[in-house]
């Protein structure tokens, strides 16, 4: 599990294309946003540059903590 910040997520249109940029890079990934402290949970075996990449791409910036 690694969890990031996304601090310009801030509705569920964020929240849908954030989980779809994670899952274009891994389709069985789990990924929990939290709207209210602005984060992001994923379950993934992908390493966590590719998946702030993917975010990134998606124009969020992501940091893990
Ligand atoms: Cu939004």
């Amino acid at each position: 599990m690694t969890r990031f910040k996304v601090p310009d997520m801030s509705c569920n249109h964020c929240t849908a294309v954030i989980e779809r940029a994670i899952k274009a890079v891994d389709p069985v990934a789990t990924v929990e946003c939290d709207l209210d402290n602005r984060t992001v949970n994923v379950d993934s075996a992908t390493d966590k540059e590719t998946l702030i990449a993917a975010m990134q791409s998606a124009d969020y910036t992501a940091t893990p903590y």
